[in-house]
């Protein structure tokens, strides 16, 4: 009896063991026919069900929430279910227009490209987490008399959050970027390896005094464990990889994970399988966490802070937590960000950014970096930049615009930093 206990015992384990294999080795998510929607949304009773169906995690995937200056939502919806999308829609008088066919074919041209890339570190592609430490790293040994490494800590599977510092004097006011805290926004951390390249090799003048006249905090990869997933197995990947206890989904929005209006005025999810889901509790997500206890021990020595994320074109500051109330300084961060889109707006390419407080030009968020940075902190010029498109490839930007996105970076960086000195703030 005993024996046969043992036995069935023993057999359990291998199940739960092969069971590990399996989920260890489960093939890279495909996205075959699966179609991106832009919805518009006339009253509550529609956005509570978009937000209800976006729930059902591995059906539909809100890729915009909604915005309530445009009254849309992008939502990207398996071939399986769309037929009884469709039904819904109808059945509820939501009017929808496809922006995307076929997300996996998207996926897939993003790699063609890739394949053609010369093999050194450029900008004509995406990289994987290990290529990127490896630049860095290069970068760090190159110009090892004005960069530093700095780690933020580590992720919950065990990664390391490394940063690079760059500075040419003591005593320059500090501007601390943070990137890729969302997995799927490859364009972030494409954008800050540029920017960190820019700072380094550039000849112009007026980005040299940028360099030179300012100690620059990047961490071009924040979310570490979401990027090497977004590569590895599923490119929509947006949050952490922190297991839930009582609930299947993995992973909760680092970006409404903060301190700051934590979970307050639907501004993020409490249910674990939502894309917003907040955690169980401030700073529940060790990547988080460990930012918080980061930045609070550098806090003198930085007095800007920006977020970068895709996608939408905006600038925005804070609040995220109410669009009724608005920051003592909302005039300057109004002018900070006027100077930071007609910059943009004045180059060849003519890419719009608005700009304004997150709650008020885009959508309640709570518990973001952002906001704690600039409640908790007391850090006044502090933004989320959402850089390029508008939703006709969302966050699978081709490589060929990760150039043109961050020559409008530099451009919307250098006029912000002039008005954030203009202003007194630096
Ligand atoms: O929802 C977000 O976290 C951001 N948009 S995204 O599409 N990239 O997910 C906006 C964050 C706004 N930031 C602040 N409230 N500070
Ligand atoms: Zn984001």
């Amino acid at each position: 009896m005993v024996n046969m206990r043992l036995l069935w015992l023993c057999a359990a384990t291998l199940v739960v063991l092969a069971n590990a294999g399996t989920l260890k080795d489960t093939p890279k998510q495909r996205f075959d026919n699966y179609g991106v929607y832009k919805l518009t949304i006339r009253n509550r009773i529609q956005l509570a069900l978009i937000e209800k169906i976006g729930e059902i995690s591995n059906k539909y995937d809100i890729w915009k929430e909604y915005d309530e200056h445009t009254k849309e939502v992008h939502i990207m919806v398996s071939p399986e279910e769309l037929k009884h999308f469709q039904e819904l829609l109808r059945v509820n008088g939501i009017s929808s227009e496809q922006m995307i066919e076929n997300v996996q074919e998207l996926i897939d041209g993003e790699q063609v490209t890739a394949a053609a890339d010369s093999g050194t570190f450029g900008w004509t592609k995406y990289y994987e987490l290990s290529e990127i430490e490896a630049w860095l790293d290069s970068v760090l040994a190159a110009y090892p008399t004005v960069t530093e490494e700095f780690i933020v800590g580590q992720s919950y599977e065990g990664r390391t959050i490394r940063g690079i510092k760059i500075s040419h004097k003591a005593g320059n006011p500090g501007i601390f970027i943070e990137s890729n805290i969302h997995a799927r926004e490859w364009i972030t951390s494409a954008s800050a390896t540029w920017f960190i390249n820019q700072l380094l090799t550039s000849e112009e003048p007026a980005v040299r005094d940028l360099a030179e006249s300012y100690d620059w905090h990047i961490v071009p990869v924040f979310n570490v464990d979401g990027f090497e997933y977004s590569h590895a197995k599923n490119r929509m990947w947006r949050k952490t990889r922190q297991p839930h206890a009582t609930n299947e989904c993995i992973g909760a929005d680092a970006n409404r994970n903060f301190d700051s209006h934590w979970l307050e005025n639907s501004g993020a999810s409490s249910n674990p399988c939502s894309e917003t889901f907040a955690g169980d509790e401030p700073g529940s997500e060790p990547e988080a966490k460990a930012l918080v206890e980061y930045l609070t021990q550098i806090k003198d020595q930085f007095s800007v802070y920006i977020s970068f994320h895709s996608y939408g074109q905006y600038l925005l500051s804070p609040y995220g937590h109410t669009a009724t109330e608005f920051p003592d300084n909302y005039a300057d961060l109004l002018e900070i960000g006027e100077a930071f889109a007609t910059a943009i707006e004045d180059l060849p390419y003519g890419t719009v950014y608005r700009y304004g407080s997150t709650a008020d030009v885009l959508y309640v968020a709570t518990g973001t970096s952002v906001d704690w940075v600039f409640n908790e902190l007391d850090k006044k010029v502090a933004f989320t930049i959402e850089y390029r498109d508008l939703g006709r490839y969302g966050f699978i930007l081709p490589p060929v615009q990760i150039i043109p996105n961050c020559e409008e970076l530099m451009a919307g960086m250098l006029a912000l930093i002039d008005k954030t000195k203009e202003l007194g703030y630096i």
